[in-house]
């Protein structure tokens, strides 16, 4: 069972990726989120990274589809739930979804945010992620802060990893990782 922190951070990252507010995750929130960047960046959409931006958009819905086990196109905040209280709530060492979905995300937020491919999350870059995810602003710079371990004023994917093994698996309404999307708790 989740617990209630949990659910609350579960259900607000659902409406953060829920895009255009419908109620139901469709291909059309991650195609979205793509066009944002690429007009805030001004790229264009045919070029080879304007192209790159959009697949890996489609990419990360399809493996979220095959993760949640979805027959159909979009995913309701059931689906989303149930997928979450499953595999956090399985105890089993081996490889759960949950572990390469956080890889994954990693590895999806650094491929769209990581706008000079350093590997490494600047502020104006993690800025960048909420402004685009419509993410209220006032907690973004202390959210960073709470990431960024070793303060060396940047993220780095094993950061990113731990705020997220937060963000998914703790109930402690300190830890670290859980406002890496904003406020939950309201
Ligand atoms: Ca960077
Ligand atoms: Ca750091």
């Amino acid at each position: 069972m989740l617990s209630e922190i949990q659910q609350k951070k579960i259900n607000h990252l659902f409406n953060v990726l829920d895009a255009n507010k419908n109620g139901t995750l469709q291909l059309d929130d991650f195609v979205q989120v793509s066009e944002d960047i690429l007009e805030q960046l001004s790229i264009d959409r045919h070029s080879r990274s304007g192209q790159l931006i959009l697949i890996r958009a489609n990419r990360f819905f399809v493996q979220l589809l095959i993760d949640t086990q979805q027959p159909e196109l979009s995913i309701s905040l059931w689906d989303w739930m149930k997928f979450f209280d499953k595999e956090i709530s399985s105890t089993s060492g081996e490889s759960r979804a949950l572990d390469s979905y956080i890889f994954r995300t990693t590895f999806h937020l650094f491929s769209l945010f990581d706008l000079n491919n350093d590997n490494q999350i600047s502020t104006e870059e993690y800025a960048n992620m909420w402004s685009i995810y419509n993410i209220p602003k006032e907690s973004c710079e202390e959210s960073f802060n709470l990431l960024d371990k070793n303060s060396d004023s940047l993220i780095s994917a094993d950061e990113m990893i731990s705020g997220l093994n937060d963000f998914f698996n703790s109930s402690d309404p300190k830890a670290p990782g859980n406002f890496i999307f904003g406020e939950w708790n309201y």
